[in-house]
């Protein structure tokens, strides 16, 4: 029999058991009662990981292609290295997927190199506080290193990138031309920008519009984001990003900057963790027949969703 129990397999999870971390990591993105045994388990030895790296940007920018290239880099490194392959916009974990499997197989046979896909299972924003706490579990874990990879750019990604001390945005070359680009929001995110299939033409011009945002950036602080061109099916460009994600690392270091991001990010998750836990608490303590009767309210405008949710945290006492 297989255990549940956190402490158990957090146990062998640390012996080289990765059958036990990934049952730890479907606990976290089985949410609720499991995924809180997990977080209470291991909180306190989570502290250890040298390096979270995020690599986001659109569909096919080639992310998978570069974590592989940057596995590489940091393998060269002692520790293992863990990966968690993020897709805010598919339920299921499969397709996709499956091709950064295979992208990423040589790395398969290293026993150091852990990868793993997430997927939103059913619930949007439940992986902005799934993805954070497997980031821990990895860290509890024993691994040094943790990349996560997440296709888009759009608000989800943004949170999920509060779980990464550097976030690496991969845009192609012609990116500049194309309008729905967020850029406001990439600028949020964004402490290296990587401008992948640098083998294709264009990427000088890409470059040149990177930096005009950047230098219109009225938010810019002592660290302006560089801006890396790789080919990441060749490797080129690589040692560069990995430089790049290490200066900045030290940059956090020195500057105090670390430490202020990490309480500000644990503020937004509390918050998260807070908005999903009061909904489903009220919904339960509410019962299903007042919700039916605001429900029915708020459909004949009768009551705004505000009001509704002003009388019942009244009607509970939260709020007098
Ligand atoms: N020419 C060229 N092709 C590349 C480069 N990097 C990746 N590709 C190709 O681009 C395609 C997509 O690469 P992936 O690494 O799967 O991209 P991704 O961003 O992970 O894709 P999703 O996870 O589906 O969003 C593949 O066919 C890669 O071989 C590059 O530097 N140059
Ligand atoms: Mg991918």
């Amino acid at each position: 029999v297989r255990s549940q129990d956190p402490v158990v397999l957090l146990e062998q999870a640390r012996s080289g058991d990765r059958g036990a971390t990934g049952r730890l990591l479907s606990m976290v993105e089985r949410g609720g009662a499991a995924s809180a045994a997990v977080a209470r388990t291991v909180y306190p030895d989570s502290g250890h990981i040298d390096r979270v790296v995020g690599l986001t940007g659109a569909p096919g920018a080639g992310k998978s292609t570069l974590t592989d290239g940057v596995i590489r880099q940091a393998r060269q490194e002692p520790g293992p290295v863990g990966v968690l392959a993020v897709d805010p916009s598919s339920p299921f974990t499969g397709g996709a997927i499956l091709g950064d499997r295979v992208r990423m197989s040589e790395h398969t046979t290293d026993p150091d190199v852990f990868i793993r896909s997430m997927a939103t299972r059913g619930h949007l924003g439940g992986l902005s506080v799934a993805v954070p706490e497997a980031v821990r579990v990895l860290g509890a874990v024993g691994f040094t290193t943790v990349l996560i990879e997440t296709v888009g750019v759009g608000q989800v990604e943004v949170e999920i990138a509060g779980a990464a001390d550097t976030t690496v945005v991969v845009v192609n070359p012609g990116w500049g031309d194309s309008v729905q680009a967020n850029k406001a929001g990439l600028l949020e995110i964004a402490d290296v920008f990587v401008i992948n299939k640098a083998d294709r033409p264009g990427s000088a011009e890409t470059r040149r519009d990177l930096d005009n945002m950047l230098d219109l950036d009225p938010a810019m602080g002592e660290w302006r984001p560089p801006i890396v061109l790789t080919t990441a099916t060749s490797g080129d460009g690589l040692e560069e990003l990995w430089t790049a994600v290490g200066e900045h690392s030290a940059y956090l270091e020195r500057s105090g900057e670390r430490d202020r991001r990490r309480r500000r990010r644990l503020i937004e998750e509390l918050d998260r963790v807070l908005v999903r836990r009061l909904a489903a608490d009220v919904r339960t303590l509410a019962g299903g027949e007042v919700y039916e009767r605001l429900t029915s309210a708020m459909l004949a405008r009768a009551v705004d969703p505000q009001a509704a949710a002003a009388e019942l945290l009244a009607a509970l006492g939260v709020v007098a």
